[in-house]
């Protein structure tokens, strides 16, 4: 790194205590990125894929406005966001057999659901809902899998930007939020997830899926409230104007 750039680097660095279990989380900004989960059109909307399994959406739904407040004090803060879509390739050779066939159900991945073909990229339902939609400085990462590292270019996106934590939000709590904060946590990222803004179908698994990830002394990471990251962004100074212009979201 050349004198300039690391003075520089040295200037953004600053330590963000928020407020979390099962004890504070120290934010490093700007290494920090906001890593939003699958808030995907087909489990969040009514009419969906997820409704027509018979869950209850307004389950996940309660996380939409959450996710709105964060991610707009996220891009005011100049950070950076990271989207992730569950999905498949349109002629599904990334599927295993073994997802398809999952559930005996009449209507599987890559089959004509209600908001075109389910779980594959380019559809209508595959794509993320419109109150949370990216901006083109986003990364989205399309994963087959259920944690976002798995066949992904996330960490190699997370190693080139020098992020070492991630604010993890989205659906479904238990399944690809635990999945992914796992996957991290075993490659030395540092994982916070606001409850409020990760959501189940299910509410044991929503209450379960976040004990698991606090507990023993934080075996996958830290818990916190949305109302905390804010307050600790809050804090922040505007987004340094050195910062590269494709960073400032705002
Ligand atoms: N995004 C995500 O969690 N995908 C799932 O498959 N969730 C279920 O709850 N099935």
């Amino acid at each position: 790194m050349n004198k300039s750039i690391e003075r520089e680097s040295r200037e953004f660095q600053r330590l963000l205590t928020i407020d979390a279990e099962p004890y504070a989380f120290e934010c490093r900004i700007p290494g920090v990125a906001l890593l939003i989960i699958d808030m995907q059109r087909d489990f969040l909307e009514p009419g969906g894929f997820g409704e027509m399994l018979g869950n209850d959406v307004s389950q996940l739904r309660k996380t939409i406005e959450p996710n709105i407040q964060l991610l707009a004090a996220w891009r005011r803060a100049g950070l950076p966001v990271i989207h992730t879509r569950e999905g498949h390739r349109p002629d599904l050779t990334d599927l295993p057999t073994a997802k398809k066939i999952r559930g005996r159900g009449k209507t599987t991945i890559g089959d004509i659901g209600p908001m075109g073909r389910i779980l594959v990229r380019g559809e209508a339902g595959h794509d993320i809902i419109p109150e949370l939609y990216p901006r083109p400085t986003e990364p989205v990462i399309d994963k087959p899998g259920k944690g976002a590292f798995f066949a992904t270019d996330l960490q190699a996106i997370l190693q080139n930007r020098g992020i070492s934590q991630l604010v993890v939000t989205g659906v479904t709590t238990e399944v690809c939020v635990n999945t992914t904060v796992r996957e991290a946590n075993d490659r030395g990222y540092e994982c916070l997830v606001p409850a409020d803004c990760v959501g189940s179908y299910f509410p044991e698994f929503q209450h379960m899926g976040l004990e698991m990830i606090k507990a023993q002394g934080g075996i996958f990471g830290w818990v916190s409230t949305s109302s905390a990251v804010l307050e600790g962004l809050a804090s922040l100074p505007p987004p340094n104007r050195h910062e590269p212009k494709d960073m400032r979201t705002e």
